[in-house]
């Protein structure tokens, strides 16, 4: 088999990720297979780290997709995670992936380790899921759209139409956050934050690569907007100051060729095609 286009990812973390990698090399009963570029990756590697569970890290490129890997998952995603189970007196382990359900699964299955990253009642549970929902289903094919986007640059059609959907997803979520914040339901970080925080974290991808660059307005320019950039703005500082954020990201030297990739609408991984053909989100 010829080598994915996209195989040449750096091998390893990097920066304050190596650091953490290093200390969470160790056996133990819950793996997770990651990948360290991986946005999907860092929202299950945030909620492990601000649960404190106990893991262990497995560096895995899904773009050469190891046995190792296929056998837990046949689809060849990261993350994909090996779940301790007891069955009578032995334990074994049973795969899970797709972040969302693997973040769902760390909730209950740890319901000792804190934060609880849902709230108790179910009705407002219920409205959180409304919110990371949107972040998978809206938001991100809407970055995907907008940094993959290729053409002209006319208002109606063009990269400023792209730039305009996807500013107006992340105003659309930000309307739901707490008044005060600063994150989504109000002082503790819960999944919304962290379902949405690896892509906000990468908004630099548009001002590198994309002419006219991101387009969120400088503070005190949002105009009749300027409320709700301004609430966006403290979240996005409460989520950058996070430790669990900050120390589970890579040098940024080393995202810039991948993201160079889906800019440049060459990238062949999932995500890239099921943006090209309109599906959203692998
Ligand atoms: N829906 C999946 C998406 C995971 C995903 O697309 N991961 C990428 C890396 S960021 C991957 O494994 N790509 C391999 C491929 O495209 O073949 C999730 O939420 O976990």
């Amino acid at each position: 088999m010829s080598s994915h286009p996209d195989a040449a990812v750096h091998p390893e973390a990097t920066g304050p990720a190596k650091s953490l990698v290093l200390k969470h090399s160790a056996e133990q009963p819950l793996k997770i297979y990651a990948g360290w570029f991986c946005p999907f990756v860092q929202r299950v590697w945030l909620a492990l780290e601000e649960k404190q569970i106990p893991y262990q890290y497995i560096e895995v490129n899904p773009y050469h997709k190891p046995q190792s890997l296929l056998a837990l998952n046949p689809r060849g995603l990261v993350p994909t995670i090996a779940c301790p189970v007891h069955d009578g007196s032995t334990q074994t382990s049973k795969p899970l992936y797709e972040s969302t359900v693997i973040l769902e699964y760390l909730e209950e299955a740890y319901p000792d380790h804190t934060p609880r990253l849902l709230p108790s009642d179910p009705y407002n549970r219920a409205k959180a899921r409304i919110w990371v929902d949107y972040v998978t289903s809206r938001i991100i094919p809407a970055f995907h759209r907008f940094l993959q986007f290729q053409g002209d640059e006319d208002p109606a059609t063009g990269l400023e139409k792209a730039r305009r959907e996807f500013l107006n997803h992340l105003k659309e979520w930000a309307r739901e956050m707490h008044s005060d914040g600063p994150f989504f339901l109000g002082e503790q970080i819960t999944l919304p934050d962290l379902v949405l925080a690896p892509w906000a974290i990468r908004l630099w991808v548009f001002d590198e690569f994309k002419s006219g660059g991101l387009g969120i307005p400088a503070e005190g320019e949002g105009g009749e907007d300027e409320a709700i950039w301004s609430r966006w703005r403290k979240w996005l500082a409460a989520v950058e100051g996070r430790r669990s954020v900050r120390e589970t990201m890579s040098e940024k030297e080393y995202y810039l060729p991948i993201y160079k990739r889906y800019a440049d609408n060459v990238a062949q991984s999932e995500l890239a095609k099921a943006t090209r053909s309109g599906r959203g989100v692998p």
